[in-house]
């Protein structure tokens, strides 16, 4: 039976609304998966190092026969296909990085492969993309998105709509 699974996605380099569009189709295209809800794009400050441009975040849900190492291989050759480099500075600018931020019914935790996602519950650019798609999740040992939001105290990133989805944000 296929399993439910959400996917975070970010960018901000080349063109970063574009990569995220265009890499929410090649996850709908993956082999034996379903897209099933994709969120808004939020546009948020970076975490860690600021000397880079902000960031273009969504999440999907998706169903898939893909069991998670298999969707994580999958998810890393996206990223190629998106020229991503992997350069030593810790949570640098990139072109695309997809995280696999929750497999229902699924926990994992090795370097290879955490579940849920060890960074889910502070994010507030992994937060709202999820309540919005999927407001009434709980993610067992950690709790329901609603009560994560409440917890984490941080306001809502801007969601890019409608004209805006045609051009850049000014800030990149
Ligand atoms: N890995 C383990 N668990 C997972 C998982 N659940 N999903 C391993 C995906 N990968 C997982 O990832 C490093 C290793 O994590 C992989 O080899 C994989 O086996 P990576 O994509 O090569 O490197 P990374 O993404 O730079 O590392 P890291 O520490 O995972 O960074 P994050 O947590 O992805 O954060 N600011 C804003 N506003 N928005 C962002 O999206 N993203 C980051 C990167 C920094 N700042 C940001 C954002
Ligand atoms: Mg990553």
């Amino acid at each position: 039976m296929p399993a439910s699974v959400f996917i975070g996605l970010g960018s901000n380099l080349s063109s970063p609304i574009q990569q995220v569009l265009q890499a929410i189709n090649e996850i709908a295209g993956l082999a034996n998966t379903k897209l099933n809800a994709s969120s808004s794009l939020y546009e948020t400050a970076p975490m860690g190092p600021q000397d880079q441009p902000n960031y273009i975040n969504a999440v999907v849900h998706i169903h898939t026969s893909q069991q998670p190492l298999a969707l994580l291989k999958s998810l890393q050759k996206i990223e190629q296909l998106h020229s991503r480099t992997r350069n030593t500075d810790h949570w640098g600018a990139r072109t695309l990085d997809l995280d696999i931020l929750h497999v229902e019914g699924c926990s994992s935790n090795t370097t290879e492969l955490t579940l849920p996602h060890p960074g889910l519950h502070c994010r507030s650019f992994v937060l709202y993309p999820l309540h919005e798609i999927s407001p009434h999740l709980d993610i067992p040992n950690l709790g329901s998105i609603e009560q994560l939001i409440v917890q984490l105290n941080e306001p809502k990133p801007t969601i890019i709509s409608g004209k805006n989805l045609e051009k850049p944000p000014s800030v990149c």
